[in-house]
């Protein structure tokens, strides 16, 4: 990755970080802790990885993202938001009626969002779905399928993953947000899912496991990833909340409810952020 390159991605993992806190703020709540984790991995994939046109979002060359765990659509929308897709005014719209932001991503509301998201385990299949169907056409589009620690309790992620491995669909990238955390707790207490890599190995997928807040190694592992030849996985180890250490450190960070704390924690860290943006102009 190139400096400037490097550069664009950070800042834009810092505009998505700022978007979330100020989307998420006047709801009084919202997925906080599940966007932030995937924030770095948003800003790399639009700020430099993904093929894509922001005027002309069903472009057929471009590369397909779902977000399995569509519950972080936030983190999504603030990311196509920075990168034109439509205006940063409509992010302050999300969740309300008539908006085209719902809380969950659809597709037929969002220029963009190629497949609507927000049951857990459904991406799985959907992408694999997206990656045969650009295989049968000969198009050579990547499939970025990004999906939850405990999301991998539904059964369906490991059906998904077999039919991917079976069917070779080696321009699919499956990308774990191993936050350790699920809605109610650790998922280690939830449901144990074990050694993620070693699973994802043993269903036939090229698997690395990669620091998901380190925009330069995880970069690295995507190119690793392309190159296999292989459908690919790499196991991110993330933080729930990463970027903040007030909302990293709150036990109860899935959804955050904007109490007297997290309200101040939030608006010190818009501050932060916008100060931070500014010395990088
Ligand atoms: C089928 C289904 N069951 C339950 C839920 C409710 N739910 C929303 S998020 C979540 C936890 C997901 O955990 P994880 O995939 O680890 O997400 P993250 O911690 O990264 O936010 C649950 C159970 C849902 N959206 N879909």
């Amino acid at each position: 990755m190139t400096q400037d390159e490097l550069d664009r991605v950070q800042t834009l993992a810092l505009k998505i970080r700022r978007d979330v806190l100020e989307m998420l703020l006047p709801l009084g709540a919202g997925h906080l802790g599940g966007s932030f984790s995937i924030a770095d991995l948003m800003a790399l994939l639009y700020g430099k990885e993904l093929a894509y046109k922001a005027d002309d979002p069903t472009w057929d060359g471009r590369d397909r993202v779902v977000l399995s765990k569509g519950h972080a659509g936030p983190a999504w929308y603030a990311a196509l938001a920075e990168s034109g897709f439509f205006p940063r005014q409509d992010l302050f719209t999300l969740n309300q009626p008539h908006t085209h932001l719902p809380s969950h991503p659809d597709r037929l509301k969002t220029p963009g969002v190629d497949m609507t998201t927000g049951s857990l385990g459904q991406g799985c299949s959907t992408a694999a779905g997206i990656a045969m169907a650009l295989k049968l056409k000969g198009n050579d589009a990547w499939t970025y399928l990004i999906v939850g620690d405990g999301e991998l309790n539904e059964g369906q992620c490991w059906e998904a993953f077999e039919f991917i491995a079976a069917r070779g669909l080696n321009r699919l990238i499956v990308l774990v947000d191993d936050n350790k955390k699920q809605l109610d707790g650790y998922t280690a207490d939830v449901m144990n899912p074990f050694d993620i890599a070693a699973k994802m190995s043993a269903f036939g997928f090229e698997t690395q496991k990669v620091n998901g807040q380190d925009v330069v190694a995880l970069d690295n592992a995507i190119q690793a990833a392309k190159a296999s030849g292989k459908p690919s996985a790499i196991v991110m180890d993330t933080v729930k909340g990463a970027g903040v250490p007030y909302f990293e450190q709150l036990m109860d960070n899935h959804s955050v409810k904007f109490d007297a704390k997290a309200t101040e924690a939030a608006r010190e860290a818009i501050d932060h952020i916008n100060a931070k943006l500014e010395g990088r102009a």
